[in-house]
């Protein structure tokens, strides 16, 4: 297996989100946030998005893994496999519990001051996104989430309250996790967790796409907003988007196999597009036009977009994805996961994730060739059932063999292709709840948590095999992946 030494100061650790981990949904003041009103789904069944709490659903965010409670036990687990960095969210809800109050939640604030204190004693550096799937569920149902204008001014104090309030704690923020994952814009759950929107009954695709438009407008525009300001309150701050990066591949050489990749990607890059060069790309700008779509995007929207681009670019890579004419020509591309098809090459997780290694070289090339810019990979990982041994240990060789694939054909993008890379942050690097399925038991961590998707289990913590192997790929900064 390939390996190199990362570059000195490599940020090897890991990468969790607010709402997936902390539980404690309505303690010192949080407000309910989308993430809140969602049950437990699982590989097959969707989760439901319920219009507030309801009695007698699961709702798995509530407690989580109760971190809230449990932080200073987790972080010391993390320092001893030898993180350098730490990537969370900020939950909205716990700084402003409706999301556009005037004055912030002083216990929520307080919350992060000591989560980023117990991080930086061990020489953990916290990477910070704002919004991660936990938009405050009364700017869903009162506001329409981010197809409302006035979202960009709730999102901007918020921003800038964070900014302010740990400027001398937090160096690496991110605005928007997985933004262009609402190029799936008919699909109900990515749009109320990306944007919190609930389309209402009746809607037609072409409603919900132009809707999907409007509110990343008024997204980037946010995002470019806080990118400015944040620069304004510390220089130092590295300020980056998030994308859920997946290179497209064409099932066949045809020609139409080809430009439908090509489309493809163009549909999902111009989040990034937008946030790295603050202009929209022609093909974009051509095709609502074409859709007659007309977002409001002002003059001062597009100044703004100049002025706030982005220092990184930050991206999770799962699978690549492969795509085929066969059911939609690319001049027809609309509904992307029409032109998906199985990659006959690749292997796939339990939850039927494509798992590509060598796509994570390929994304790490695109990006660089087309940006131009520092990249940051701050999710990567397997979504795995773990069995636990009579001795407690789990014996997780599956996660290994998938995470030292991906860190050596990281380490190629290196060491062979130049790639500036700031770190490595595999996701749920503590099993938390799953963001698509609401399940436990779709696991990804390092260390084991004892909870099932029923919502049993003490929640203890202990350590399975991966976290023994990763302990010894952060020491020799990467150069030994061995089993
Ligand atoms: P889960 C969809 C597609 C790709 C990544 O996902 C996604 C999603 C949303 O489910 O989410 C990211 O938990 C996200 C994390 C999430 C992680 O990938 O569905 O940023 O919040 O947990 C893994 O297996």
């Amino acid at each position: 297996m390939y390996s190199a030494k990362m570059p000195k100061g490599f940020l090897w650790g890991g990468a969790v989100a607010a709402h997936q981990l902390e539980g404690a949904w309505n303690v010192d003041g949080k407000g309910m946030s989308v993430a809140d009103v969602m049950t437990v789904g699982s590989a097959e069944r969707p989760r439901e998005i319920t219009d507030g709490v309801l009695p007698g659903k699961n709702y798995p965010n509530h407690e989580a893994i109760d971190f809230y409670h449990r932080y200073k036990e987790d972080i010391k687990l993390m320092a001893e496999m030898g993180f350098k960095a730490f990537r969370t969210s900020i939950a909205w809800t716990r700084i402003f519990p409706k999301g556009n109050e005037s004055e912030p939640n002083e216990a929520g604030l307080k919350f992060y001051d000591d989560l980023f204190d117990e991080c930086l004693k061990y020489g953990i550096e916290p990477v910070v996104t704002l919004s991660h799937f936990e938009i405050p569920f009364h700017l869903v149902k009162e506001y329409g989430g981010f197809t409302n204008r006035k979202l960009i001014d709730y999102f901007l104090r918020f921003a800038v309250v964070c900014f302010k309030r740990y400027q001398n704690k937090v160096k690496y923020w991110m605005t928007f996790n997985e933004i262009d994952n609402q190029s799936a814009f008919n699909n109900d759950f990515l749009m109320a967790t990306n944007s919190g929107i609930l389309f209402k009954d009746g809607m037609t695709d072409s409603d919900k796409e132009a809707a999907m438009y409007q509110a990343a407008h008024y997204e980037l525009v946010a995002s470019a907003l806080a990118v400015k300001e944040g620069h304004k309150i510390n220089p130092n701050f590295q300020i980056g988007c998030m994308i859920n990066y997946s290179p497209v591949r064409p099932l066949t050489p045809s020609s139409d196999d080809v430009l439908l990749a090509d489309k493809f990607e163009q549909r999902r890059d111009w989040f990034s597009d937008v946030h790295v060069f603050g202009e929209y790309p022609k093909e974009v700008e051509a095709y609502i036009e074409r859709k007659g779509y007309r977002p409001d995007i002002t003059d001062e929207d597009r100044v703004v977009l100049k002025e706030g681009t982005v220092d990184y670019v930050g991206f999770s890579y799962y699978q690549s994805t492969t795509v085929s004419s066969e059911n939609v020509k690319p001049d027809e591309l609309s509904d992307l996961a029409k032109a998906v098809a199985v990659n006959p090459t690749l292997e796939r997780s339990d939850w039927g994730w494509e798992i590509d290694p060598a796509g994570l070289r390929l994304a790490l090339n695109h990006l660089t060739d087309r940006y131009h810019l520092p990249l940051f990979i701050v999710e990567n990982g397997l979504g795995a059932y773990d069995k636990v041994a009579a001795d407690g240990s789990v014996h997780d060789d599956y996660r290994i063999d998938y995470l030292e694939k991906h860190i050596s054909e990281m380490e190629k993008a290196v060491a062979i292709d130049g790639v500036d890379l700031m770190g490595y942050l595999p996701w749920g690097c503590i099993d938390l709840v799953s963001a698509g399925t609401g399940q436990m038991d779709k696991r990804y961590g390092f260390i084991y948590v004892n909870k099932n998707d029923a919502g049993e289990g003490d929640l203890s913590r202990s350590k399975k095999d991966s976290f023994y192997w990763y302990q010894k790929v952060i020491k020799s900064n990467g150069a030994d992946l061995s089993k």
